[in-house]
């Protein structure tokens, strides 16, 4: 289920269906033609599509590193979070020791778990953070966060420019940066608009409604199109980004899911008995509240963003645009690049010292489409 929808099958020996040699001669062969081109048939069976088995097998063989930061308010259930995506179906039976309650966040912490599932092993890592906005002077509150991830950059950087190098830098840059928005049911507050903005051009960004099952199904739907609007008013790109759709297939899958975003979700570590089925979830006096049921909220949807279909995606984001602005900027800033043509003048960025992406097309659009639409 990982990445490599096209090889549900092996077939990868040798002398297999592949194999040029077995195979009868193309019809075509005796064809004339021009020698400088000659029609693919003529080649027989090359095997390229063997190409795939070769990736599949390296990709085993090394495992994926994966890496997810929790961010938001004190209170909201980050760390909740984090049990909850290791309890989680996919992965209860490797992790052991989180039914205690949890204490508040104080500092900066990632754990690790290395999960195996069909011989595909995946190290994730979860940086959990400590809440922020409880101060009566919020300002720059968002320093030690945005400090955190540049700083994963900077160790990627430093491994990337020695002249002997690793043949595998360890990654430890945030892949994905999970925003637990506060479910007041109004719209995003202002601190939120800010740090989103500061956010969103270092890492990918994904909005959730904490603890929505204080919402009811109607509040979460209204809030959602709230936040929604907001982030196209205030042109925050979060993940999927519109303008990395790469085809009519990405646009469509990424549409259905930017629809749905943010997720509103609810978190919960400890297991309940459920007709008979051990379930994760919260227990209330009227009932339990499933955190895996997406009729009770949407935290699959969440982790099935997370690894099932865009794991690889937020990953390739992350190397080819984030990090490569945090490159870009640092070169330049050292001056190691040349002032030619690739020297990109990164320095008049107006919020911290890293590259941002231009507004793309897409946001300007949607900021225009927003100006028809003041209901909120
Ligand atoms: N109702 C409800 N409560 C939740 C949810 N998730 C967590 N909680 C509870 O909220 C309280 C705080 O949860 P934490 O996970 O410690 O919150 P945090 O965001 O890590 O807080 P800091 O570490 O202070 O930043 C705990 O009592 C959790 O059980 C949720 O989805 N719904
Ligand atoms: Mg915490």
């Amino acid at each position: 289920m990982f990445c490599f929808p096209a090889m549900g099958h092996r077939h990868c020996c040798a002398l297999g269906p592949m194999d040029p040699m077995r195979r009868s001669p193309s019809p075509c062969s005796s064809r004339p033609s021009s020698p400088r081109t000659p029609p693919c048939e003529m080649l027989g069976y090359v095997g390229i599509e063997a190409v795939l088995d070769q990736l599949k097998i390296k990709a085993m063989k090394m495992g994926f590193e994966f890496n997810i930061m929790v961010v938001g308010q004190s209170g909201l259930g980050k760390s909740t979070m984090v049990n909850t995506l290791f309890k989680s179906k996919m992965w209860k039976s490797t992790v052991q020791g989180l039914g205690t309650p949890t204490p508040q966040t104080l500092k900066l912490q990632s754990v690790t778990h290395v999960i195996e599932e069909k011989g595909v092993k995946l190290k994730l890592t979860v940086t959990d953070t400590p809440g922020f906005g409880d101060q009566i002077n919020n300002d720059k509150c968002w320093d030690p966060i945005l400090g955190y991830i540049s700083e994963q950059y900077e160790r990627y950087l430093q491994e990337e420019i020695l002249i002997t190098r690793q043949r595998h830098i360890p990654d430890t840059r945030v892949h994905c940066c999970i925003y637990f928005v506060p479910p007041t049911g109004h719209c995003l507050r202002p601190l939120d608009i800010e740090f989103l903005q500061r956010l969103c051009r270092t890492v990918n960004v994904v909005p959730v409604i904490a603890r929505a099952d204080s919402l009811t199904i109607e509040e979460r739907e209204t809030f959602r199109r709230r936040i929604q609007h907001n982030l196209r008013t205030h042109c925050i790109e979060v993940y999927p980004q519109k303008c990395f759709d790469e085809d009519i297939n990405d646009r469509i899958l990424n549409s259905k899911i930017r629809d749905r975003i943010p997720f509103a979700v609810v978190g919960a570590d400890r297991e309940h008995l459920v007709n008979g089925r051990c379930v994760l979830g919260r227990k209330t006096k009227w009932g339990i509240i499933e955190v895996e049921n997406l009729a009770h909220c949407e935290f699959p949807l969440l982790r099935d963003l997370l690894i099932r279909s865009h794991l690889q995606d937020l990953k390739d984001i992350t190397h080819n645009v984030h990090y490569e602005n945090y490159r870009v900027c640092r070169l330049n800033e050292s001056h190691l690049l040349p002032r030619g043509p690739g020297w990109v003048n990164l320095a008049q960025t107006p919020a911290g010292p890293l590259a941002a992406p231009q507004p793309s097309k897409a946001c300007q659009q949607d900021q225009e489409d927003s100006k028809d639409d003041d209901e909120y």
